[in-house]
């Protein structure tokens, strides 16, 4: 705990504190951690109280921080809450969950789940079946562009897939040590998506132009894109794509070789380093019971899934 012992030290803490009131005023933080430990402590308590060092370090990183409370309040709260100061420690107090909107189906959306996955966050959904779901959320006003996949996450209303996978890779550490690992990955991803956009389109083509493109489908990941990620996991010798550690890349790869073994099984039996890299990472834990019956993994996109999104955006 911090006690102030001069006349210059209590000034600062003043206008720290009197910082702190402003910034909670106009901000969007609700609950400055200044007390000691129980709950009922007075939200901005006093001065002597204040653990200073702690509150201003999580000005820089959190928008809204929790405390002057106990743990179990905190906690209650569920408010973006990061953690809870008591005296001079910094308690984590769970953090709300994010919460993602988009349809019952993989689409955009599918990819969010697996980062989140890999990153061990957990995650609520909220499906979109009918068009007065999304019409609220546009009259709402949280759908910047009026198109999901929107999540909620960490106080923000985020919507444009890539802002959303990116945000969630650079927060939990899956996203490179250092800009150029960050520009592999970005490009490694880039080319994943282009594969993944395929599988995007399938399931809303007829009949007959299924058949050609699924041929068109096992035609580019066996010819052009398996190779190109063949080769790098030959050329470094790791076992990841980037920097010898999980990435961004890696979860994205795993996804879209999974969607082109649905499409062909044996699609990889011309890539020993993928089959590898395919074991290696569905064996992390968090994959691992994501690939179980039971998770938030979503089906291959069936007729249900094509109706819902053509009712939903009146694509007609
Ligand atoms: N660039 C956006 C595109 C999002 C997008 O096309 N979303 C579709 C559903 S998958 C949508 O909401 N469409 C409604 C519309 O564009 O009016 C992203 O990647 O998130």
């Amino acid at each position: 705990m911090t006690v102030p012992h001069s006349v210059t030290q209590s000034v600062l803490y003043i206008y720290i504190y009197i910082y702190i009131y402003i910034y909670c005023t106009w901000g969007e933080i609700v609950t400055v951690g200044v007390g000691g430990p129980g709950d009922g402590y007075p939200v901005l308590g006093s001065v002597g109280d204040f653990p200073s060092r702690l509150v201003l370090h999580s000005f820089e990183r959190e928008t809204t921080v929790g405390g002057g409370l106990g743990a179990a309040e905190c906690a209650k709260q569920k408010r973006s809450v990061r953690w809870c100061a008591f005296g001079d420690k910094k308690v984590e107090v769970m953090p709300g969950k994010p919460k993602l909107y988009y349809f019952d189906g993989r689409g955009k959306m599918e990819s969010v789940r697996w980062l989140l996955t890999a990153a061990g966050v957990e995650f609520e959904e909220e499906f979109l079946k009918t068009r007065e779901q999304y019409e609220k959320l546009l009259k709402d006003g949280v759908l910047l562009f009026q198109q999901v996949p929107m999540v909620e996450i960490d106080g923000m209303k985020m919507v444009q897939t890539r802002a959303i996978l990116s945000y969630i890779a650079a927060k939990y550490n899956l996203y490179g040590k250092d800009l150029k690992e960050r520009a592999l990955i970005d490009m490694y991803v880039g080319g994943t998506d282009d594969l993944m956009a395929f599988f995007m389109r399938f399931p809303f083509l007829s009949a007959e132009e299924k058949e050609k493109e699924h041929a068109n489908i096992i035609q580019k990941a066996t010819s052009r894109y398996f190779p190109a990620y063949e080769k790098i996991l030959k050329h470094h010798g790791q076992d990841f794509l980037v920097g010898n550690r999980l990435s961004w890349a890696d979860v994205h790869l795993l996804e879209a070789i999974l969607m082109v073994e649905e499409k062909k099984s044996d699609a990889l039996s011309e890539f020993p380093r993928l089959q590898a890299f395919k074991a290696n990472i569905s064996s992390i834990p968090a994959i691992k019971k994501f690939l179980e019956p039971g998770s938030q993994r979503k089906p291959v996109s069936g007729d249900k899934y094509v109706e819902t999104v053509r009712r939903v955006l009146r694509m007609y």
